[in-house]
């Protein structure tokens, strides 16, 4: 299987998708398809926060989600559009969102796989006009098919994925996502309504100067992170946080860094979720040769209890993962 053939720059997603899925003769064009249905989602997303400013959908919807975070009304119509695309393409049989407290069942009974997403993360910053991301995790279903989904199969460790990806909504809109052979990044051209391969095998640098984190925390990051934080500003590192993950990882991932989100005292156990949000950075970082750990353990290694579970996250480039958990480890022995 020539798993590594280069496709040239401007193949469309899905002239891409199609080729990758001839390198596995026995694929029967199921995920292929659910990952259309994903980048669907991601244009009509697209358009719905370019028009934000112009039509009342910005600003609060005036609930709270099941984090307990205020919605914001491009929450609510991301959240939508996602289900409705992943339900009506007929591949997935059961959906973990952040906007809901329960599994969505999407009746697809015979459907093979279920989908973790954050629909809209970041979406604080919609009014601000800053870059903010849809993330996801495919996982293929346990149960068998012809019932609905069932808790076990949406409990998978992240080592089960068999593809992850983000949408980040920037300067420019863009897919990047990985089916476990690699990483890739479509740029999205919306007079043309495609996607086009721009960002072809993408490789994260081993180490890099830029730490994102929010410091206003820092009196109740644990030891380890702030001897850190205090490694970076020693050794001259530059401090970038966008407060939206997809745009500050996705930066890092380019050009090398370290995002970290760690146990506070206002998140003891991280701020972050498992699921659809640090498995699925996970995924694709280290499939671009970074690392993804919770301080101490591999992020794909934990094994979930609960949809909505949160974990501290310390992603990026593996040397500056390591350096953080030798911080960690030493406050440990201390
Ligand atoms: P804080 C957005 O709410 C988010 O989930 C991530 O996108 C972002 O990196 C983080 O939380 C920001 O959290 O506590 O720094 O405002």
């Amino acid at each position: 299987m020539n798993l590594n053939l280069a496709l040239p720059v401007g193949t469309t997603l899905d002239r891409f998708i199609m080729r990758k899925q001839e390198d596995f003769p026995y694929a029967s064009g199921e995920l292929s398809q659910l990952l259309r249905d994903i980048a669907l989602a991601g244009k009509i997303v697209n358009r719905e926060i370019n028009r934000a400013g112009l039509l009342d959908i910005s600003g609060a919807y005036g609930q709270q989600n099941v984090q307990g975070e205020e919605q914001q009304k491009l929450d609510v119509i991301a959240n939508i559009r996602f289900i409705r695309a992943l339900r009506n393409g007929g591949e997935v049989c059961a959906i973990i969102s952040e906007e809901e407290d329960e599994v969505i069942q999407t009746g697809n009974t015979k459907g093979k796989y279920i989908v973790a997403i954050d629909p809209l993360d970041g979406s604080s910053n919609i009014d601000v006009n800053v870059s903010i991301g849809t993330i996801f995790s495919i996982y293929r279903r346990k149960s068998e098919v012809g019932c609905d989904g069932t808790i076990e199969d949406c409990l998978q460790k992240g080592t089960e994925q068999v593809a992850a990806g983000y949408v980040i909504y920037g300067s420019s809109t863009m897919l990047v996502y990985t089916t476990g052979h690699g990483v890739n990044g479509f740029t999205y051209e919306p007079s043309l309504g495609e996607f086009f391969l721009s960002h072809p095998d993408i490789k994260t640098p081993a180490t890099g100067n830029v730490y994102s984190c929010n410091e206003g925390g820092v009196n109740s990051f644990p030891e380890g992170v702030k001897q850190y934080l205090n490694y970076c500003k020693d050794n001259g590192y530059s401090a970038r946080y966008i407060g939206s993950l997809v745009a500050d990882f996705h930066r890092n991932l380019l050009k090398g860094g370290i995002y970290i989100y760690p146990a506070t005292a206002k998140a003891p156990n991280g701020k972050l979720r498992l699921m659809y949000e640090c498995n699925s950075l996970a995924f694709i970082v280290e499939q671009a040769g970074g690392k993804a750990t919770d301080g101490a353990r591999r992020i794909m290694e934990i094994d979930p209890t609960e949809l909505h579970q949160r974990s501290p996250l310390v992603i990026g480039s593996p040397e500056m993962v390591d350096k953080v958990q030798e911080f960690m480890q030493s406050e440990v022995t201390v």
